[in-house]
């Protein structure tokens, strides 16, 4: 998509809470200061004023003008604005604005539960399905990869039932799930009354338990079965990786490690529901990374499950001992990414999980030997920036600096510190591009709209850390983007907005492809704008013919610019939830 040279109003198609800031951009509207009218349902004028002429921007491809109207505040729907004969899609004013955005984006992960059947209640009738892999009981992976290297297998299958699938694929990965799960377990941590029992659409309403835990115990239950039992040894590639060649293999304890993933062993064909993948399922090597993710995550789980499941807490803290151990003892085992049929999640940098581990035990344990890992680690009270999958030390200092722990008050107080210098960082950032999100201005990355949105959720704790308006209309900001204040008009959420997303990667979700499928639940996130890894083929033709934030498609075949993934649609459901608060 190139955006479109027509003068157009890009906004917040969902619209806005009374008392937030309100912008609206205009596209292609030329470099004169312009006035503007803010027209109700009726189309009577309610407010004016004149636009401020920002200009050319690089990160969008189009001259820039800005509408501030956040003086307005009546509650009302069907508003638009109209500036030089152009008129605006219509939007809402109004309280609460943002709690159906929450709620269909936590239905997001009950939709993507793999092992059991999706219900019409829950799920809507149109995304009903039969359980996908509901009996997994997998091998390990034996043989040679595409790189040639011989990997040996295990003398085990482990039952891995569950779980969420990640995005468009049906692979069920350790590393994204370990962040994906944070977020929705922070966002629990952060206000436990939220999302009470009856709250969201899942099987386990009226269970007494909150609908949140509720379905992040679907993916930690998974975490927790891909966990290694005891007296396992085998022989990996252990080392750090240089270059394309692999360390050299070695005999290591695999006692307590997590295998990175469970997965296909080929790609299947789109579209494949669930239900009707035939390939062989297996799980890939154990890593060091995975084994973190673990850890910190089982450790979440003990201190939130505390006095609400006394055994499952249990359960989870003695997984995320073992798991520590375990990545204490192999410290060096990284994932390679050579095998076929799924995503690689290799991170070949590691201190960052060791610190998020270390942190969560340390939370949940108060024990010495984690507040010494803590402290001795290089992302401890280091700058902070947004959380990714494999950047994770971000998650590790909120959880220090927001959740009651054992830490002196003064290194509490510069953990706090870091944060809010992170989060002032970001907000500078809507300095450097036309559409004033806090966002970088160039080199968007796969899955941009989960990093703005991670970057949104750092804006958010910095609220809840100082009080400070800059922060939330920081946040208003990132997801007035994401709703449609872009240079393509487009919101990039299904079922938000007027022009949502619709064809998003995947191979359930693929009515363009079959009729008899279903498109997309509303409240999933499309990965966004992608101008630094165009390898798809939709992107292919587009590459070096947009500007970063036009880089994008609703293409079905998009998958670098637009699949879903559980770690993006997890801050999409963490930033609507604290805008809800
Ligand atoms: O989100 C991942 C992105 O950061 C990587 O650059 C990309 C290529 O390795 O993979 C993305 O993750 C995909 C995963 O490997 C498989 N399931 C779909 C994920 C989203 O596209």
């Amino acid at each position: 998509a190139t955006a479109q040279q027509q003068p157009t109003i890009d906004l917040n198609q969902v619209g806005f809470e009374p008392g937030d800031v309100k912008l609206a951009i205009l596209r292609s509207g030329g470099t004169t200061a312009l006035p503007w009218l803010l027209l109700d349902a009726d189309g009577n004028a309610v407010g004016r004023g004149e636009t401020f002429v920002y200009g050319p921007d690089a990160s969008s491809g189009v001259v820039v003008q800005r509408i501030d109207f956040s003086g307005f505040r009546r509650a009302g729907r069907g508003y638009r604005l109209s500036v030089a004969g152009v008129t605006s899609d219509p939007f809402a004013i109004a309280a609460g604005l943002y709690r159906p955005l929450a709620r269909d984006a936590a239905n997001f992960f009950y939709q993507q539960r793999a092992g059991v059947p999706i219900d019409a209640r829950n799920a809507g009738a149109a995304w009903a399905r039969p359980a996908g892999h509901p009996s997994e009981v997998a091998p390990c992976f034996a043989g040679k990869d595409e790189r040639g290297t011989a990997w040996p297998g295990c003398g085990y299958r482990l039952d891995v039932t569950g779980g969420w699938y990640d995005a468009g694929d049906h692979g069920k990965y350790v590393v994204n799930g370990g962040i994906a799960l944070w977020t929705l377990l922070n966002a629990y941590e952060r206000r436990p009354s939220a999302f009470p029992d009856g709250s969201l659409r899942i099987p386990e309403s009226g269970n007494g338990v909150s609908d949140l835990l509720d379905e992040a115990r679907w993916e930690m239950e998974f975490l927790l079965r891909m966990q290694i039992p005891d007296g396992v040894r085998t022989r990996l590639p252990v080392g750090p990786l240089a270059g394309r060649q692999l360390p050299p293999v070695t005999e290591i304890d695999a006692s307590g490690m997590a295998h990175q993933k469970v997965a296909d062993r080929n790609w299947t064909t789109l579209p494949t529901p669930p239900q009707q993948d035939r390939e062989e399922r297996l799980l890939y090597p154990p890593t060091t990374g995975a084994t973190l993710n673990l850890a910190a995550t089982a450790a979440q789980c003990a201190r939130l499950w505390r006095g609400i499941d006394d055994a499952f807490a249990a359960r989870c803290l003695s997984a995320a001992r073992r798991a520590w151990s375990a990545a204490q003892r192999n410290p060096q085992v990284y994932a390679t990414n050579s095998f076929t049929g799924s995503g690689g999640y290799g991170d070949g940098s590691l201190s960052d999980e060791v610190y998020w581990a270390a942190a969560e035990l340390y939370a949940t344990t108060g024990e010495e030997a984690f507040r010494t890992a803590v402290t001795a680690s290089p992302h401890f009270e280091a700058a902070v920036r947004a959380p990714g999958w494999s950047f994770t030390a971000p998650l590790g200092t909120i959880t220090l600096a927001t959740v009651k722990n054992a830490l002196p008050a003064p290194e509490v107080q510069r953990l706090r510190a870091a944060l809010i210098a992170g989060a002032d960082r970001i907000l500078a950032e809507r300095r450097e591009n036309g559409y004033a999100i806090p966002y970088r201005a160039s080199g968007y990355p796969w899955g941009s709209n989960g990093d703005l949105l991670n970057q949104a959720m750092l804006l958010g704790v910095a609220h809840d850390l100082t009080g400070d308006a800059k922060y939330r209309a920081g946040v208003v900001s990132a997801i007035d983007y994401v709703l449609g204040r872009n240079p393509l008009g487009q919101s990039y959420v299904s079922g938000y907005g007027a022009r949502p997303l619709r064809n998003p990667h995947h191979r359930f979700w693929a009515h363009a492809l079959d009729p008899k499928l279903p498109g997309p639940p509303p409240g999933v996130l499309s990965g966004g704008p992608n101008d630094t890894a165009m390898v798809d083929p939709v992107a292919a033709k587009l590459k070096g013919r947009c500007a970063p934030q036009a880089c994008w498609a609703d293409d079905i075949h998009a998958y670098a610019l637009n699949e879903v993934a559980i770690n993006w649609n997890a801050p999409l459901f963490w930033v609507a939830a604290w805008l809800d608060d």
